[in-house]
């Protein structure tokens, strides 16, 4: 290969700073799209140095026609690029045959192995950990099962005991995966008792939600005050305050919960993984339990990045919709971010394009901070409504303990002390007012309004 017109330096083993990728995609119809799949490449650390499309029907061999392939070989000598990205389901067998037409070492990797890529990068906490490992195995699975039957069809002499030894992998692999399924649930079921434990306390849960990249997480960051909640010892990168949010897909893995400021409630809120489209029921499965703080919040904020067109709005509105009504019972506040990037009257345009799939949106700039009071009192006004109470309460140091819990857990309007006896005007969530009562009818003597 010395001296070849493409000047490939056979010497050079790639390092994980060169990465360079081409991007391909194949439509049915229309043209393709090759933006998100690029921006996915970036987030994998991918240097996407070539393009290609096709607008046809699927070759059952190559996925793209022959030709194409042909093309993109030709694509990846120019490029000097170690990988092949494709943005579409390929097939194992489709994969080795595109990778049989390609120049030696060039990997071939779909759109699926590219997100499992990132996430394996990302995984910093016990649980993302465990959910990539189940995403991977359950990827494998029918692979394995695939081979174990060929194996056991084509046993022959010579081959003897190949096809138990598919099987076995098969078997360890479905082990693997009841394990990792049996911990995962363990931290769910921790998680859920501490989401309770919360709500007892008086705590409205707020969730964010929406498309990777909408600017969930610097959202975040401009509500929430500086004491972070999470006692988990695992600390996410997000809680960092200095932390730069980026402009990358797939930033945060984890779940993050901090108490965000509020004029009379105590909320706190979660952010989590973004949503994105196309995804294998296999990956958004092994991934759900992070979606619970979603699933399980008092109210959940839709956060959408209103830069983008409408078109792509609206796609990624119906898509997150699609994850959340499944199992969300939470009212939903659609919120559009990044307001500073648009231009004037854009805005009006887009709010009424898209009042179908966001009606009454909040218009914010996680960025400049610009419609945030105003998202604050939207969240106070969405949230289950409070109940009203009056309690008179003699000056005990029981009831004075009262106090400071009753402070604690809902809004105390007024406190009057007068002789013997203190008057207290507040507001709660009702399961607060109703333990406020019979906490107090406990005190003696005291007297109830
Ligand atoms: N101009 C502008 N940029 C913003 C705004 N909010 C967020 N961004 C940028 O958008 C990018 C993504 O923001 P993140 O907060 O990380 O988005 P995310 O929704 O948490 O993304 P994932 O964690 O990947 O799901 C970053 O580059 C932010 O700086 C905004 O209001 N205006
Ligand atoms: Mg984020």
């Amino acid at each position: 290969m010395t001296g070849s017109a493409e000047g490939v330096d056979i010497d050079a083993e790639p390092t994980a700073a060169e990465r360079r990728a081409v991007v391909a995609k194949r439509v049915e119809s229309g043209s393709a799209d090759l933006t998100e799949i690029t921006q996915l490449a970036a987030a994998a650390g991918y240097d996407v140095v070539g393009e290609l499309t096709q607008t046809r029907t699927e070759d059952a061999a190559f996925m793209f026609g022959k030709g194409k392939v042909a093309e993109l070989r030709d694509l990846v000598r120019r490029t000097e690029a170690n990988a092949v990205i494709v943005d579409n389901d390929v097939g194992p067998y489709q994969t080795f045959n595109i990778g049989g037409e390609l120049p030696e070492g060039v990997e071939v990797i779909d759109r699926f192995t590219l997100i499992l890529e990132i996430f394996g990068q990302r995984a910093n906490t016990r649980k993302a950990q465990l959910q990539v490992e189940l995403a991977e195995l359950r990827y494998e699975l029918p692979r394995a099962e695939a081979k174990a039957s060929l194996a056991k069809r084509d046993e022959r002499p010579g081959f003897m005991g190949l096809g138990e030894y598919d099987e076995s992998v098969e078997r360890d692999i479905k082990r693997q995966i009841s394990e990792i399924r049996d911990e995962l649930e363990s931290i769910a079921a921790k998680e859920e008792a501490r989401r309770e434990q919360r709500r007892d306390s008086g705590f409205d849960l707020v969730a964010l939600a929406g498309y990777t990249n909408a600017g969930k997480s610097t959202l975040m960051r401009r509500l929430a005050a500086e004491i972070d909640v999470d006692e988990n010892a695992e600390r996410h990168p997000d809680l960092d305050t200095t932390a730069e949010s980026q402009d990358m897909l797939f930033t945060t893995l984890g779940t993050t919960t901090r108490r965000a400021e509020m004029e009379k409630r105590d909320v706190l809120l979660t952010d989590t993984v973004g949503f994105i489209a196309d995804l294998p029921h296999w990956l958004v499965e092994s991934f759900e339990s992070t979606l619970d703080s979603v699933y399980r919040a008092d109210l959940v904020l839709l956060v959408v990045d209103a830069s983008e067109s409408v078109e792509a709005m609206r796609e990624k509105l119906v898509t997150s919709h699609d994850t959340l009504y499944e199992r969300n019972e939470a009212p939903i506040v659609t919120v559009f971010n990044k307001v500073d990037r648009l231009a004037p009257g854009e805005l009006a345009d887009k709010r009424a394009a898209l009042s179908g799939v966001a009606p009454d949106p909040v218009a914010v700039s996680a960025k400049t901070g610009a419609g945030v009071a105003e998202l604050r009192d939207r969240v106070e006004s969405e949230l289950p409504e409070w109940e009203r109470e009056r309690l008179v309460l003699p000056l005990s140091d029981d009831a004075m303990s009262l106090v400071s819990w009753i402070h604690d857990h809902g809004h105390v309007e007024e406190e009057t002390y007068a002789d013997d006896q203190v008057a207290l005007d507040f507001e709660a969530k009702p399961s607060i007012v109703a333990r406020a009562r019979s906490k107090a009818a406990g005190l003696a003597p005291a007297e109830s309004t």
